[in-house]
């Protein structure tokens, strides 16, 4: 893709199922985007060159996801001075707890932005990367003013269903969406 602003990068191409969020949501978004698997621990040169050159590209946002003692991140934001989003990755036997701390738990002066774990964490790391690149782009921003809205009339739409079922015993399991 010509002149991305997002990149998005995953510590394994074992995190593909979970990063693949995010990349939906940039996609819905039309905002030009690359994705790449890198590792702090595996790649630890790779990475930071690719890291250092991403402001020189002109891209605005990193999104870095990975599971288990998860330094990418924060390795990344110790490399660049634009935005870095993390996602902790449900990988380990501890179910993503080691990611998220190990992501969120920067030192002071080197902030990651950390989302929730897993998939739910991948969009929500998309949805702030728009909210980022609309601070200065008056289009961007509009469109997720009618995302936003859209997901307000789909709260209230299943809520005038959900009244409405009350007491005919005809009450769906809700969808399953993460
Ligand atoms: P494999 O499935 O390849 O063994 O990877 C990845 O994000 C993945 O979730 C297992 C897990 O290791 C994670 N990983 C990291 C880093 N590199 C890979 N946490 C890193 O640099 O932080």
């Amino acid at each position: 893709m010509e002149n991305p602003l997002v990149a998005i990068i995953m510590g394994s191409d074992s995190d593909i199922s979970v990063m693949e969020q995010a990349v939906r949501l940039v996609e819905e978004f039309d905002i030009p985007y690359e994705m790449k698997i890198l590792s702090a621990h595996r790649t630890p040169d790779e990475t930071a060159e690719y890291v250092k050159g991403l402001a020189g590209r002109g891209i605005k946002v990193l999104i870095a996801g990975a599971g288990w003692a998860a330094h990418l991140a924060g390795v990344c934001a110790s490399q660049t001075a634009i935005p870095v989003i993390g996602v902790p990755i449900d990988s380990s036997p501890l179910n993503g707890m080691d990611s998220l701390l190990s992501t969120v738990q920067m030192p002071p002066g080197v902030p990651v932005a950390t989302m929730a774990i897993g998939k739910g964490g991948a969009y929500n790391a998309a949805i702030f990367a728009v909210r980022i690149l609309s601070l200065l782009d008056p289009e961007l921003a509009g469109r997720y003013a009618s995302f936003r809205k859209k997901m307000a009339e789909d709260v209230i739409s299943k809520q005038e269903a959900e009244s409405g079922k009350q007491g005919a015993g005809s009450r769906e399991q809700g969808v399953e969406r993460f």
